[in-house]
């Protein structure tokens, strides 16, 4: 037997999406640290690698998703639709790992499967299901809020003859749908991107829906490069102004109650937002959308006479509308002709709350009421979010302490970036960070530039070390929790809450104080000497 070579390395980084990617160059090319990225893909893009699923587009507008940390990047890259579609933002990330020589240490089609404090040397022993063994001064992870995908326990589901896709794992040679039977389970942000551009080349799809949505009309149009070149004149005060903001957007924050309002007043205010599109709608109509639940009422009710409005036939429309969670409860969906494709002859909505679906057959879905005979099912059916990536790698910190049991009542942070027990080890918009209440570019920049930063000042100090303070952790656990509690969020079962996972504890996972606030604590933190964190 020959003896595992061991490779000591200054930082290890899990994923090559936009976390890993930005993190390789701050660490390897600024601080000049020994980087080793470890990828499951077998190229760079995260998630934007595993979510090819037709349709797959992103919600924010290109020219803000994407990094700021360059300013000739910036201004060299040319978008071309507003909101940018999978294969293009594909296509910028490889740019981005050419242009910057990020790909020569990066390990792809390598999965982490265990990392452990040694705190006999102060290093991560972190190891690989290829057998390769790295011990490391930092363990940063990039693996995202939105990586392990989930079908659910179907009875019966691998009897299913036919061929069967999960949204987040989608075949890089694409699915050819023409001429088949195909229905689409869930209707969160994956499906309703997926359903109109599916509608358009299955001979025929059924649409399985549990909770229906409130949506907002995306407006995707191709990007004006004179409107681009004028942003990119801009960049930097937008990208400021972004990072200043509630939610990672550029966009003018209204502080105006709903309820200021006559209804008509606030109709046209609803109606210019819904024509500009987008989250816009969210962050510039009014403020209280999401704190207030007569005003997050309000919203819904113009968007149910939206749906109304644009689904021809009135049974379904009244499917399709959102009656049992406030807007802004769950993940806004932002949707190109959604509704639309209802009026189409070759789709058809069944309502799983009228016949709940009871399994999966060799030749389809058998809900209570029918078996729906098809040829591919889509499943849309969404991610164990924020905790279910991290679960999946056997993370110890000191005395063999498991993460994934640390966190059994729900993820423990320190402002959703490091754990007490488990020094130096950095997560990138882990939970109890804004992370997915954000444009996540912005978000991302924040924490690998706050990583980078806290490195260096250890490496000047000749710190070893650096540890969040159990007592830091118990007070950030508490503020993220107290500031969801008035909030729209608590009152639906979302994967925020991980609602959608059987038996996940119901916790907020995402801090919900903006951006902005999120990153002026920060800066705080630093100015204040690392406050909360043992640094030794
Ligand atoms: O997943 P989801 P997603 N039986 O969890 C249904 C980001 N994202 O992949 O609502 C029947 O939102 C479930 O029903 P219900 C974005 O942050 C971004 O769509 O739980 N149905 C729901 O309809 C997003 O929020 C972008 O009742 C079941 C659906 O499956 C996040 O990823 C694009 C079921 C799951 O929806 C996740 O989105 C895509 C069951 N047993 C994703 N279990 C962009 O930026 C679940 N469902 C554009």
């Amino acid at each position: 037997m020959t003896a595992t070579r061991v490779r000591e390395l200054d930082a290890l980084v899990i994923g090559a999406g936009f976390s890993g990617l930005y993190l390789n160059w701050r660490l390897r090319d600024t601080l000049g640290l020994d980087v080793q990225l470890i990828e499951a893909g077998d190229d760079v893009g995260g998630t934007w690698y595993w979510n090819r699923y037709p349709g797959a587009r992103c919600d924010s507008e290109s020219y803000m998703y994407c990094f700021a940390f360059d300013r000739d990047l910036m201004q060299d890259w040319e978008w071309s639709g507003k909101y940018p579609e999978q294969p293009e933002i594909l296509r910028y990330l490889n740019h981005v790992a050419d242009r910057f020589d990020l790909r020569r240490n990066i390990q792809f089609e390598t999965r982490v499967t265990a990392a452990h404090f040694d705190e006999t040397v102060n290093r991560w022993t972190v190891t690989t299901d290829g057998g390769d063994v790295y011990r490391c001064r930092y363990l940063i992870t990039g693996i995202g809020c939105l990586s392990n995908g989930q079908i659910p326990e179907f009875p019966g589901r691998d009897r299913f003859q036919g061929e069967a896709y999960h949204t987040g794992s989608w075949p890089h040679e694409g699915v050819d749908f023409a001429g088949k039977r195909v229905a689409v389970v869930g209707t969160g942000s994956s499906g309703v991107q997926s359903i109109p551009v599916i509608a358009k080349q299955a001979e025929h799809l059924t649409v399985l829906q549990r909770t229906p949505q409130y949506m907002i009309p995306a407006r995707h149009q191709t990007v004006d490069k004179a409107v681009l070149d004028e942003i990119k004149k801009d960049y930097d005060a937008i990208f400021e102004k972004a990072r200043h903001s509630l939610g990672g957007f550029p966009y003018d924050i209204v502080d105006r109650s709903a309820m200021a309002f006559s209804d008509d007043e606030r109709d046209a205010i609803f109606e210019e937002a819904w024509r500009a599109g987008g989250f816009k709608f969210v962050f510039s109509s009014f403020s209280d959308l999401r704190t207030n639940l007569a005003a997050s009422e309000m919203a819904a009710e113009f968007i149910r006479n939206k749906i109304r409005e644009t689904v021809n036939d009135p049974e379904v429309a009244e499917m399709l509308v959102p009656k049992d969670h406030p807007f802004g409860s769950k993940r806004t969906l932002i949707d190109t002709d959604y509704f639309e494709t209802y009026n189409r002859s070759n789709v058809r909505l069944v309502d799983l709350n009228e016949a709940p679906l009871v399994e999966m057959t060799e030749t389809g879905i058998r809900t209570e009421a029918e078996l729906i005979e098809v040829d591919v099912i889509v499943y849309a059916t969404g991610f164990d979010a924020m905790t279910g990536s991290f679960n999946r790698i056997d993370i110890r910190g000191r005395g063999g302490e498991r993460l994934k049991d640390r966190w059994a009542a729900g993820p423990r942070t320190y402002l959703g970036l490091a754990v007490s027990g488990f020094p130096n080890m950095f997560m990138i918009t882990g939970p109890g960070s804004p992370s997915v209440l954000t444009n996540m570019p912005i978000a991302i920049e924040q924490h690998c530039e706050l990583v980078a930063e806290t490195i260096d000042h250890l490496r000047k100090q000749e710190l070893q070390l650096i540890e969040a303070e159990r007592v830091a952790e118990d007070d950030w656990v508490e503020h993220v929790n107290k500031l969801a509690e008035p909030t729209m969020f608590m009152r639906a079962n979302s994967w925020y809450l991980g609602a959608n996972i059987p038996g996940k504890p119901r916790v907020f996972m995402p801090y919900c104080g903006g951006m902005g606030t999120y990153r002026a604590h920060c800066e705080k933190v630093v100015a204040n000497g690392y406050e909360g964190f043992v640094l030794s």
